[in-house]
């Protein structure tokens, strides 16, 4: 390259050569996820001149050598000498560390990935990126490899559009994983499409063998979004309440709506990044709901003088929500920088939704009166559950924790070196108590079916025999009490058959852990055994098939011949207890699935949990189907 390199250029050189040095720094992490965080970057420049207003298609591609394509109808990012920089804005975009949106004329940078850490991290971690900008009647490209810039930018023809054209491929030597999958991009791009309404996305697979493609694009935003999260839901009223306004800096749109579930299903966005742990601009909204229904209730005298207001969390049994701001400089707070801290948040969205909530509720009184009936419901269930709660601690105290009857526990009392195995059925836990090793591993049989939680109360769940003697035998309690310092067993292993029915208790045990204790998923404490499908034996030597594909290739081995004898395994009571030692409860030789949750993306585990758990067949077999997306391997 025959180019001076001037004082600016060398520090442009160094800024990306710390991105390779340090990737995790940037993008959080080299791994799958890290991988796909390049792309939500890209898309997030494009999505940012949708909400600006002169962009309104964005087409992602994955092309067949794993490349990723991004296009928008913007208005093209700007080609002209930068003043200061001495090069194109373009490449000003790509080669400086921040440049995210400080550019060309007025309006702030609103949107943006988790890190938010724009185009140039992108580039100095591919192998190499092309940019295409069209704008003027004149279509501009620029490559750079590794962030390196490897020609200027050219006029390589002429076209009759506007817009941005990104490719790049990401750098091999950077991430443990290259391979894009078409899924996760999916369910973020369909979130973004929901957040910014009216704007038309477009997913492509281009990959030989999976060429598929799907558009997201939704006119009524948050309010088609909550619709699509009750879709397998019973909604108590047609409308989705929604609310909109700006007060100062802060943006604020909300979108609710009831169903006759017992749990709450609120998310919120900070400029379209999703804020797991909430923050102030969750805060504003649940004093908004708590002030604005019980103003009402009192007015209304749907509660009397003498009776005690309902709480936020009455109010909220069943609602699903999203809660999205936009805010010009956003403070990301916590370990995980996942919780908005800005107060101003807290008072814009407050006064955005009492004025007009209490608006809706004064023009829907009917609806009002729906919300108000299960939340005085939900008071009571509270009521009672807190009785009876407050009595059982009063008899644990007299008698000391008294554990389950049911429950074989184990010897050493280190939680560290303990798991419990939680089995399906009273026969396969006879065998696995006697298979056991009694000094490190617990064995709590359960027995038939679940309860199903997201079907009852509160105060109907915890007199449940099964679920209260998890909860004594885990020993950290529950939701506000859960105390992940008294867990008794840093392994929780659900133990079921090796079928349809045994999958659909493993997902009920699974609801019961996300929805009352999901920090045991989040730190990884919970995991699926793996019993056998099938056993093989030829002369007296005997093999264990855990797959069909497993099942095949033993056979392939050993030779197919008549004096093989293959048996199916149709449930965990077929093994004896030595076939179950050896097969899935001996740490030696046991396959375990850890089970783990991505916090960016619990919307979806939510809506997969009660597609599943819903009245709905055929979605439930979907998800049995897609379980396995919920399970990582471990290697042990
Ligand atoms: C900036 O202000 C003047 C007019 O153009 C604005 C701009 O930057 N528009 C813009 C950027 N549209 N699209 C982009 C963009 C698109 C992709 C896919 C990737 C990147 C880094 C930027």
């Amino acid at each position: 390259m025959s180019k001076d390199y001037g004082a600016d250029q060398i520090q442009i050189l160094e800024g990306l050569e710390a991105v390779r040095k340090r990737p995790g720094m940037y993008i959080g992490s080299t791994s799958s996820r890290g991988l796909h965080h390049l792309v939500y970057e890209i898309v997030d420049n494009a999505v940012d001149e949708a909400l600006a207003g002169y962009c309104n298609t964005i087409d992602v591609s994955i092309n067949p050598d794993n490349s990723i394509t991004v296009v928008d109808n913007g208005r093209g990012i700007p080609v002209e000498i930068n003043k200061k920089k001495g090069i194109s804005t373009v490449e000003v975009v790509f080669t400086i560390l921040h440049a995210g949106g400080k550019f060309g004329g007025g309006g702030y940078k609103v949107s943006g990935g988790l890190h938010g850490v724009g185009a140039s991290v992108v580039n100095a971690l591919s192998t190499w990126l092309e940019v295409v900008v069209e704008l003027d009647g004149k279509k501009y490209k620029q490559r750079y490899e590794r962030g390196k810039v490897m020609s200027p930018l050219e006029v390589i023809g002429t076209t009759e559009r506007t817009g941005t054209t990104v490719t790049f491929l990401p750098d091999p030597t950077i991430f443990e994983e290259t391979i894009f999958e078409y899924d996760i991009l999916k369910q973020r791009l369909r979130e973004t499409a929901f957040l910014t309404k009216g704007l038309k996305i477009r997913l492509h697979d281009e990959r030989e063998g999976q060429k598929q493609s799907k558009d997201f694009h939704y006119e009524g935003g948050l309010k088609e979004y909550v619709q699509y999260l009750n879709k397998h839901k019973t909604a108590l009223y047609p409308e989705v309440i929604y609310c909109e306004g700006q007060r100062d800096d802060v943006y604020v749109e909300v979108a609710m709506q009831h169903n006759d579930s017992y749990t709450e299903s609120c998310y919120s966005f900070v400029n379209n990044i999703t804020t797991p742990e909430g923050g102030t601009h969750y805060t504003g909204f649940k004093n908004a709901l708590t002030k604005t229904f019980n103003d009402y209730a009192r007015t209304n005298k749907i509660l009397k003088d003498n009776e005690q207001n309902l709480s936020g969390e009455d109010i909220r049994e069943g609602l699903t929500a999203i809660i999205s701001i936009k805010i010009s400089e956003p403070q990301f707070e916590g370990q995980t920088k996942q919780k908005l801290g800005n107060s101003e948040a807290r008072g814009a969205v407050d006064s955005v939704v009492s004025e007009q909530l209490t608006y809706f509720l004064e023009q829907n009184p009917s609806v009002a009166k729906i919300i108000l009936e299960k939340a005085v419901l939900a008071q009571r269930a509270r009521d009672a559950a807190r009785k009876a709660r407050d009595l059982t601690r009063r008899k644990t105290a007299l008698e000391g924790m008294s554990l389950p009857g049911k429950l074989a526990d184990c010897s050493d009392k280190n939680p560290e070196n303990c798991e419990i195995y939680i089995v399906e059925g009273d026969s396969a836990g006879g065998s696995a108590k006697t298979a056991r090793s009694r000094a490190t591993q617990a064995i709590l049989p359960l027995r038939g079916k679940i309860l199903n939680v997201e079907k009852s109360r509160l105060d109907k769940i915890l007199v449940n025999n099964e679920i209260k003697a998890m909860i004594t035998a885990f020993g950290t309690g529950i939701h506000d009490d859960f105390d992940i310092s008294k867990l008794r067993y840093h392994k929780i292993i659900i133990m079921t058959d090796a079928d349809v029915d045994g999958a659909h208790i493993s997902t009920l045990l699974l609801t019961f852990l996300y929805r009352f204790m999901p920090d045991l998923i989040k730190q990884g404490y919970v995991y699926l055994a793996q019993p056998p499908l099938y056993k093989i034996e030829k002369n007296k030597k005997v093999w264990y098939a855990y797959s069909d594909d497993e099942l095949n290739k033993i056979l392939l081995e050993i030779g197919r011949d008549q004096n093989n004898k293959i048996q199916r395994y149709k449930g965990l009571g077929e093994m004896d207890a030595e076939q179950l030692w050896e097969t899935t409860m001996d740490p030696e030789r046991r396959v375990l699935l850890r089970v783990t949750m991505d916090e960016e993306r619990s919307s979806d585990i939510d809506l997969t949990f009660t597609t599943l758990m819903g009245d709905n067949v055929e979605p439930r077999r979907e998800f049995i189907e897609a379980n396995a997306k919920y399970v990582k391997n471990l290697d042990i």
